[in-house]
């Protein structure tokens, strides 16, 4: 393919991500680690549902947004470290939402987005009961708390993120407290892009979208009065951890743990961090190595987490468990064999903890 990058946002995405390359298998360290323990909170003051907290999900054409909500409607954290959460629609549906859920039931994924969809969903957890270690020595049990807040859903399609100032988008993002920044790294591993674009189309460069939601957000709020640094809370997300040719590169950095047995991850923080900043670095759109840059420049750094997701997780077999050699969860026409999702509610939760401890 060539390296020119046309602007064109509508570019057509492949639907399934099915390379027959299998990676050599490696020795994975230890177990997961747990996320670092948050000061529990007292008893909330307020309703539960008063906590209005907005979150965004951003992110390129194909990015992974649509699929990302699915598994957040489909499914739930790990409960031994979050407890019970789950997501509580409107209750009269919508196009969105009946999709979302068609998808799930056919085992597929959503279609691409056409329409910009805007809704509240309700969030609704309850952690486990914490034992606490208080002075004398003494354990103590003390009741899981109980949360809600509201996720404001913005779904629209990618291509608007690269006119964010004519497409209405500026607005719930600049209200927005937390955002939820999808990378694909389909779009930036060389041989991935490759595989992917079809003949004659071109690949619009993730920096691109980047740089024209980051200048339209800052104009946005600069109108409002900000100054400095965006106020954002922003969880760094790079997508697809599944696909054969991301897990790979993960895996041959070093950056691969297998997460309590269960299946492949990166841990959040540091390593997806590392994992983060080497796609950009190797990306085809040279533009990209700057994304970490400008990131760290025009966020607060106590205000970023960093994630490596996947909206559908590996294949695992019922009986087996994980098996590298047949780990591929996306089959033939785009089916999807199993549920798996890795990191996705961990990362909606993570970043509502982050912006509520500044609360
Ligand atoms: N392997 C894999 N592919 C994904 C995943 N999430 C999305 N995709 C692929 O990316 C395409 C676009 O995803 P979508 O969620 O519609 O992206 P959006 O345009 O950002 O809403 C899907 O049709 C899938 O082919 C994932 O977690 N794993
Ligand atoms: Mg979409």
């Amino acid at each position: 393919m060539t390296s020119a990058f046309r602007e064109d946002p509508y570019e057509s995405e492949s639907a399934a991500s099915t390379n027959p390359q299998r990676p050599a298998a490696r020795p994975m360290p230890g177990p997961r680690p747990m996320p670092a323990a948050r000061p529990m909170p007292a008893a909330p003051t307020r309703g539960p549902s008063a906590d209005q907290t907005q979150i965004v999900l951003v992110g390129r054409a194909g990015g992974g947004k649509t699929t990302f909500l699915s598994a957040i409607l489909d499914g739930g954290p790990d409960p031994d470290v979050y407890g019970d959460w789950r997501a509580i629609v409107p209750s009269a549906g919508s196009a969105l939402i009946d999709e979302l859920q068609a998808s799930v039931e056919e085992q597929r994924f959503p279609t691409a987005t056409v329409e910009a969809a805007t809704e509240t969903w309700t969030i609704r957890g309850e952690y486990r009961d914490r034992v606490r270690k208080r002075i004398l020595a003494r354990s103590v049990l003390e009741p899981g708390e109980k949360l809600e807040f509201e996720l404001v859903v913005v779904d629209p399609p990618g291509g608007n993120f690269l006119a964010p100032g004519t497409t209405g988008i500026l607005g719930p993002l600049a209200d927005a407290r937390g955002l939820i920044l999808l990378i694909d790294p389909t779009r930036m591993i060389p041989a991935a892009v490759k595989e992917r674009t079809e003949p004659g189309k071109e690949l619009v460069a993730t920096f691109r979208y980047f740089n024209r939601l980051m200048r339209g957000l800052d104009a946005k709020l600069a109108e409002q009065g900000n100054k400095g640094r965006l106020p954002h809370h922003v969880a760094v997300c790079v997508t697809k951890f599944d696909d054969p040719v991301v897990y790979a590169e993960a895996r041959d950095a070093g950056l691969v743990m297998m997460d309590e047995g269960r299946q492949p991850t990166v841990a959040s923080g540091d390593p997806a961090k590392a994992f983060f900043e080497l796609l950009c670095r190797k990306s085809v759109g040279a533009n990209d190595a700057r994304i970490p840059e400008i990131i760290n420049a025009r966020f607060r750094p106590e205000r970023l987490e960093f994630h490596v997701i996947s909206s559908i997780g590996f294949y695992i077999d019922p009986d087996e468990g994980f098996d590298e050699e047949d780990s591929n969860n996306v089959v033939g026409d785009g089916s999807i064999r199993s549920h798996n999702p890795i990191n996705v509610w961990e990362t909606l939760i993570d970043l509502y903890e982050s912006i509520r401890s500044e609360q």
